[in-house]
């Protein structure tokens, strides 16, 4: 981490060693067929170097012949989908969940990939199936070309090159530029970590700070005394309290790291979860693959929705985020506000009883 992480690329061979493909080619078709998840096809005619990027979903005919070669299909948080790919995903948490964005899996044909580029992600790229080439280069000049569809850098001047074998991952920080290419049939898992940007941030947090700070009491009032002569000009009253407001609505005590934290937990536009009826929960539980849950300080929040907790129930709730579940003997010590808050959360289809599988007989001892 000291080294690398968001400083500089790192080759790992054998990261993952004996990984196969956790969704076949014929199950990634079938999730880029369908209208919950976000997939682009990406096609290179390499005579003209002309890029033709598509949005899902897409049926199968509408997809490329396997023996055609230069195209890609890309399809993102497929950890949302599949359990294994969420474990997988789970793997990488010695980042801040904060920061992951999700799991994308690239299929790619023969010399498919989508050009020299550069993110303003960290990203994790495992490749999965066949043989991936990798350039890299940490080259300033991160000028785009403005003919193309795709973000393709204009120049660029590979400065090592790799070619990543199933199991070997390449980590690479923000603003990397750098471009894979399909050696043969290949799929690559980009495990991505979003930075936003302040202006990012402001966009999404001010306006649920002003939702907080609904205050229909303080209405504006203007005290003419006179009638005015140049009714054009916004007063002067006005502005001082458009200031005040907007102080006020920043000013709020934690406001902030509360809209921060439910934005964070918010889940993807596309996402959903399937209620269901009350169940036994004393065997333990588990979140859901696509649950958010997160903690701070003061409130622990959970698919966009807050809590204000502390003490033993706080304890129990950090446990829950932190480790994805809770054990028998840990809800068995848990209040009964907190038994009734995790009965709701199950009906949500936040999260999950465990099930106990019959424990069959130890013959080795
Ligand atoms: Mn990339």
């Amino acid at each position: 981490m000291r080294r690398y992480w968001q400083k500089k690329p790192l080759l790992i061979r054998q990261a993952v060693p004996d990984i196969h493909p956790l969704l076949s080619r014929t199950q990634l078709f079938a999730l880029a067929q369908s209208e919950d998840v976000e997939s682009r096809l990406v096609i290179h005619d390499a005579n003209t170097g002309h890029w033709r990027v598509k949005s899902g979903p897409f049926n199968r005919r509408s997809l490329p012949p396997m023996s055609q070669s230069h195209w890609t299909l890309l399809v993102q948080g497929v950890d949302l989908h599949d359990d294994q790919v969420a474990q997988l995903r789970d793997q990488f948490r010695f980042i801040p969940d904060a920061r992951l964005d999700d799991v994308m899996i690239s299929y790619a044909t023969d010399q498919g990939g989508v050009g020299p580029h550069f993110d303003s992600y960290d990203v994790f790229l495992l490749q999965v199936h066949g043989q991936r080439r990798w350039r890299i280069s940490q080259q300033q000049d991160l000028s785009l070309r403005d003919d193309t569809p795709l973000k393709v850098l204009r120049r660029f001047k590979a400065q090592e090159t790799w070619v990543l074998n199933p199991g070997d991952m390449l980590y690479l920080p923000p603003h990397c530029a750098h471009e894979g290419v399909a050696m043969g049939e290949c799929m690559t898992y980009s495990i991505g970590f979003k930075a936003e940007t302040p202006q990012a941030l402001a966009q999404q947090l001010l306006p649920r700070l002003a939702d907080v700070s609904k205050n229909e009491s303080a209405r504006y009032r203007d005290r003419l005394q006179v009638a005015t002569e140049q009714p054009a000009r916004i007063p002067v009253q006005l502005q001082a309290f458009a200031q005040q407001a907007l102080l006020h609505a920043l000013q709020q005590k934690h406001a902030s790291d509360n809209v921060l934290g439910e934005w964070l937990s918010e889940p993807k536009a596309q996402v959903w979860f399937e209620t269901q009826g009350p169940q036994d929960l004393q065997q333990g539980v588990v979140l859901d693959r696509k649950t958010k849950m997160l903690y701070d300080q003061r409130c622990i929040y959970i698919n966009g929705e807050s809590w204000r907790c502390a003490g033993a129930d706080a304890r129990m709730l950090h446990l829950l985020a932190d480790k994805k579940m809770l054990k028998s003997q840990q809800i068995q010590r848990s209040s009964d506000t907190l038994v009734e808050l995790l009965q709701e959360w199950l009906q949500a289809g936040w999260i999950h009883p465990i099930i106990h599988k019959k424990e069959t007989l130890g013959l080795g001892g």
